[in-house]
């Protein structure tokens, strides 16, 4: 399934049209005549071929895999991806209908995925870039994180069902390498991948690869992120993965799809906010961005523990983890459960901003900030507080903490 097979073909808009007028359930969306229709490549993230396809009753958005990195053709890459971000779809759609696409077409020969069409939609970052966005957008995206990691994990299903899927998604490892070594590995060591233009930021660099706890609590979160197969994860829950309106937000892209700590999403999700406040021109937005990720957590923790107590346990006696008939101790287990989700996504969170700042795949954030010092200035104190964020030594109990540590490391960099 992995490798390109006879019949595989890269589409470029003439080959999306035929192949759209082809499946009759895609045709009928688009309505009219394939001449009429307006099909345009409006590929954006790394690893993949995008277009949109649209005629007078609607649209659609087809992806297909390449043999390798887009964005570098040297970087050789097996076709599979398209099939997890199916495979994700099919799992979560139902659980966040209102959040996410639905997969309408997937072709296990050509590595084509078909969505419906979001092209009223901005990408979350760019929106970010331009100006202030509705914060009710990161309080959507808390509840898609919990509704998608609660449903999948073996808090709502028997065991059976969860091992099965993880076997499913334990498949999806050039993807999960790719997270492994550009997140958790690579910008700890020297390493061809890593860049970073600013020469103010060697100092920076140098003095985090020399920092052994640091280093310790990385390799901690990587041990971490392949042996917790908490929950179905998007696995690459950035701002660039989020389209959105004032009134409508869908997750999109999760080809990384795979088991792991909840809190890899959460974290991947809060740095790339995050990312956006150091990178804000003027400190107005911060209060924003502050509460964007205020809201995002608490409507995490709301919805994720609301789930987890009304939800009816299945039959099978051997999934009802603190059940309520514990007593009070059903909800301080469930509490501590919580508060060690809050922990990895702080640590994921530092690992995330790292990477974006000096590691293969940085974030068009800082482009906005007018000078190179201006860059280097905010890049820094992104840095400095990530690494506060992977420091044993911070004391971080309470999404508050978290807040306060980000406020005070903002304010500095002014
Ligand atoms: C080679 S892929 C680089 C990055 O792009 C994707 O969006 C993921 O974030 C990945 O780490
Ligand atoms: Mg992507």
């Amino acid at each position: 399934m992995a490798t390109p097979n006879q019949a595989y073909r890269t589409l470029d808009a003439a080959g999306v049209r035929a192949y759209v007028a082809n499946q009759a359930h895609l045709a009928k969306r688009l309505g009219g005549t394939p001449a009429t229709w307006q099909v345009r490549e409006v590929s954006d993230g790394n690893l993949n071929m995008v277009f949109l396809a649209e005629g007078p009753a609607g649209g659609v958005c087809l992806k297909q895999a390449l043999p390798h990195v887009r964005v570098d053709p040297s970087w050789k890459m097996p076709l599979d991806r398209t099939f997890f971000e199916a495979a994700y779809l099919r799992e979560v759609f139902p659980h966040v209908p209102n959040l996410t696409t639905e997969c309408l077409h997937f072709d296990p020969e050509q590595f084509i995925l078909v969505v419906e069409s979001l092209s009223g939609h901005k990408v979350l970052r760019t929106a970010l870039m331009q100006g202030p966005v509705n914060p009710d957008i990161a309080t959507r995206i808390g509840q898609f994180v919990a509704r998608s990691t609660f449903a999948t994990s073996l808090l709502a299903e028997p065991f059976e069902k969860v091992m099965n899927r993880r076997i499913c998604f334990a498949r999806n490892q050039t993807l999960t390498r790719i997270t492994v070594d550009l997140i958790l590995t690579d910008p700890y060591i020297p390493h061809p991948r890593n860049h970073w233009a600013e020469p103010e930021l060697t100092p920076v660099v140098n003095a985090l690869r020399a920092n052994t706890a640091l280093r310790a609590r990385v390799d901690a979160l990587r041990l971490h992120f392949l042996s917790n197969p908490q929950a179905l994860l998007h696995g690459d829950l950035h701002t660039g993965s989020i389209m959105t309106t004032e009134d409508d937000t869908r997750v999109i892209d999760g080809e990384f799809a795979t088991y792991g700590p909840i809190g890899f999403d959460a974290g991947l999700f809060i740095a790339n906010v995050i990312l956006s406040l150091f990178s804000s021109p003027s400190g107005q937005n911060s209060s924003l961005r502050i509460n964007m990720i205020n809201s995002f957590w608490q409507e995490f923790e709301k919805t994720f523990l609301t789930l987890w107590q009304t939800q009816n346990p299945p039959q099978d006696p051997a999934t009802h983890y603190y059940s309520t008939a514990l007593g009070p101790i059903s909800q301080t287990h469930k509490q501590a459960f919580l508060n060690s989700i809050l922990q990895d996504t702080i640590g994921f969170c530092g690992t995330e901003i790292i990477r974006r700042i000096i590691g293969y795949a940085h974030v068009a954030d800082f482009s906005t900030l007018p000078t190179p010092t201006h860059r280097a200035t905010r890049k820094k104190a992104a840095l400095q507080f990530a690494t506060a964020c992977l420091s044993p030594q911070t004391p971080i109990f309470s999404i508050q903490d978290f807040l306060d540590l980000l406020l005070k490391n903002r304010e500095v960099s002014n």
